[in-house]
């Protein structure tokens, strides 16, 4: 006989292993005996003329092997047996999920003190995070399984497949074993804050499925299950409606179409997987596995969908360790690249990922300033998980140029920069508001990020609030809130828009980042203002701009609001702030406004049939006009942030592993504090 082993190209070279058969093997030449009185002689006459030590190793091959059957036996009873007690979990119906214990997704290493060189920028004390009255959390520290989507294949009869089954289990807790025993997203100095050009080398892991030290669940309460039942609803609509699509239209039972991918559903995942809702979030990923597909030719807005898709898929990937969320990411990263290839580096607004090119709007060569500077944290986070230092690079690159521009007023920075000449445009305008607000949040969110180490961000983020306080800030009549106003050309501006409440929540990681107390003090002054936003107002709900009065007048309280700006969107900015307020001062008075808040959104934008709305006149309560609109930030955002507001578990999203990009997409902190 012999064994032919071909190349692939090339002259075929052969191998031969010759082995010689004695006459009885030699089946055919002498026909094929097989009777079983042949064969059983035929092996007695083999043993026989085996040596002494040949049989005995042979029997004791034989004992061996029937020791270690008997062993495995017992052992696969035991998996067995397990394996249809997780079944039974699985079957838990829909009604029973408000009652799961929470489980808790961080998963990073223990803080460290940080090592920034905190003597380059003298005038930054980094002052020790103040001992603030705690939140009281009970027994904390629980954790989220990974959905079990590989587990399903259970209840079966056969032993043999039940053997099958035991193998596929294995490979599973190997896998999720070995994102279990990682132990944080730590990234090194040289691989993370240093300029692009240090090669970003080994890939990371996701940060989390379970923590070593596993602590008892925080059970749930009320007012969060009020949050997973406004989920819920939200979800029911979008799921009866407009599945698949970006935004629901619940009014007219139809959906919006913005970028054409999923939007609403992208920005939901990690609420879902935080709120606990395993059933929704299996469902949606299949969405995401099956038809989620990048290579469209459509124009998607750069900011929008890093924000919202790339953030929304890198923080699910962190959370539920699953690598399909990573390869989504990395697809949607690589077609936004083509944003970066333009004179001055500065990103274009538009994108179209399937054609591979960028543009800026049709009307002008402008990016707006909020949005090329509010990318980062996720294209960073996108370099140190796949190893590819693109991004970060591209990204960086970006805040370096910015850094060093002239036209900023005390570390205020104008609303448009342009894509040729690098240069800020429409100089003189400043506000903490539309256009420009998260470049303020991004400053101080990437500098902790990095691990407190990049100094320029954080000396930006410094004066900036130096600038907020020396032009911004002003005090309304009669109950003296303070506000954030607008500069025009010299000109101060009583304007304020329901975006600039993000700054509180800012103040105040910054200030439990070690930064000046006074940002605390400011934080609790704004919070108030923002919740007077709501509570002034006919329905409870702010407006999207208020005007605050500078002077007393009889009657006149201190939010006055223009016709056209009276509506709704459902945004997120002020529960996002009365979360940290709440996380980092422990005070019950920030989860009391939050709960006012979520009542009025049920009583004034719930739409009866599934979904929320977006309203047009919060000042009417008999009729608010809805606006026929769920923007997907009601989900990514405004209930994940209530329902995070709502616990009292600082494990629960701990503010020292995660840093919130500004969709409200936890990600990890690199060196945490
Ligand atoms: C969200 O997309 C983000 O929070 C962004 O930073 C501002 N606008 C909306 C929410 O209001």
């Amino acid at each position: 006989a012999a064994m032919y082993s071909g190349a692939a190209a090339g002259p075929p070279r052969r191998d031969f292993i010759s082995v010689t058969l004695g006459p009885e093997e030699a089946v055919g030449v002498g026909g094929y005996n097989n009777s079983k009185a042949w064969r059983r002689r035929s092996c007695w006459r083999k043993w026989k003329q085996l040596s002494r030590l040949q049989r005995s190793v042979i029997l004791f091959l034989f004992a061996f092997l029937a020791v270690c059957g008997v062993i495995s036996y017992t052992s696969m009873g035991e998996a067995w047996k397990s394996i249809t007690n997780k079944s039974l979990d699985d079957q838990r119906t829909e009604q029973e999920i408000p009652r799961l214990k929470l489980a808790n997704p961080a998963v990073l290493p223990a803080p460290q003190k940080a090592d920034a060189n905190r003597g380059d920028y003298p005038e930054l004390s980094l002052q020790k995070p103040p001992k603030l009255p705690h939140v009281r959390h009970g027994p904390s520290n629980l954790h989220i399984k990974a959905p079990q989507r590989d587990m399903r294949l259970k209840t079966r009869h056969d032993t043999m497949r039940a053997v099958e089954e035991l193998v596929e289990v294995d490979k599973v807790e190997k896998t999720e074993k070995s994102i279990i025993s990682w132990r944080g997203a730590v990234i090194e100095p040289d691989q993370s804050t240093e300029p692009p050009s240090n090669k970003i080398t080994e890939p990371e892991k996701p940060s989390s499925v379970e923590t070593e030290d596993q602590k008892e669940p925080v059970p749930i309460n009320e007012r969060q299950l009020a949050v997973i039942e406004a989920f819920r609803h939200a979800w029911k609509g979008y799921k009866d409606f407009a599945w698949g699509h970006d935004e629901l239209k619940p009014l007219s039972k139809s959906y919006s179409e913005w970028f054409g991918l999923g939007l609403t559903l992208i920005d939901a995942l990690d609420t879902m997987w935080i709120l606990g809702l395993k059933e929704e979030f299996e469902e949606a990923r299949k969405w995401v596995e099956n038809d989620l597909v990048f290579d469209k030719n459509v124009d998607v807005n750069l900011f929008e969908s890093t924000i919202r898709i790339l953030g929304g898929l890198l923080s699910t990937y962190h959370l539920s360790g699953d690598s399909l969320f990573l390869e989504k990411a990395k697809d949607i990263g690589n077609r936004l690249m083509p944003a970066f290839k333009t004179p001055s580096k500065i990103p274009y607004s538009d994108v179209n990922i399937g054609r591979g090119t960028a543009h800026p709007p049709r009307w002008t060569s402008d990016s707006t300033v909020a949005e090329v500077t509010s990318i980062q944290l996720e294209f960073r986070e996108l370099s140190r998980l796949t190893g590819d230092e693109k991004f970060q690079k591209a990204v960086d690159e970006v805040m370096k140029h910015v850094h060093t521009l002239s036209g900023k007023n005390d570390g205020l920075v104008p609303m448009f920069i342009n894509t040729n000449s690098g240069q800020f445009t429409h100089l003189g305008v400043y506000t903490l508001g539309a256009r420009a607000d998260s470049y303020y949040e991004y400053l101080l969110k990437q500098w902790i990020q990095g691990g407190k180490k990049e100094n320029e961000l954080l000396e930006d983020y410094m004066r900036a609030i130096e600038g907020v306080k020396k032009h911004l800030l002003q005090r309304s009549e009669p109950k003296k809130l303070t506000f954030v106003g607008e500069l025009a050309h010299g000109h101060f501006s009583a304007k304020m828009d329901h975006l600039v409440c993000f700054l509180p929540g800012t103040l105040a990681l910054g200030a439990h980042n070690g930064l000046a107390a006074d940002h605390m003090k400011l934080a609790e002054a704004l919070i108030e203002t923002c919740y007077q936003m709501y509570a002034q107002v006919e329905t409870g709900l702010s407006p999207e701009i208020v005007h605050f009065n500078l002077h007393a007048q009889k009657g006149h309280k201190d939010v006055e609001i223009k016709p056209a700006d009276r509506h709704n969107l459902l945004r997120p900015e002020t529960v996002e702030s009365l979360f940290y307020m709440y996380r980092f001062t422990g005070d019950k008075k920030y989860q009391d406004w939050g709960w006012e808040i979520l009542q009025n959104f049920n009583r004034y934008t719930r739409v009866p049939t599934g979904g929320y709305t977006s309203i047009n006149n919060v000042q009417n309560p008999s009729n608010p006009e809805p606006r026929d609109k769920m923007e997907s930030f009601f989900l990514g955002e405004t209930l994940k942030y209530m329902f995070l507001l709502f616990s009292d578990d600082i494990d629960l999203i701990n503010l020292d592993k995660y840093i919130f990009n500004t969709e409200a997409h936890p990600l990890p902190i690199w060196v945490p504090a």
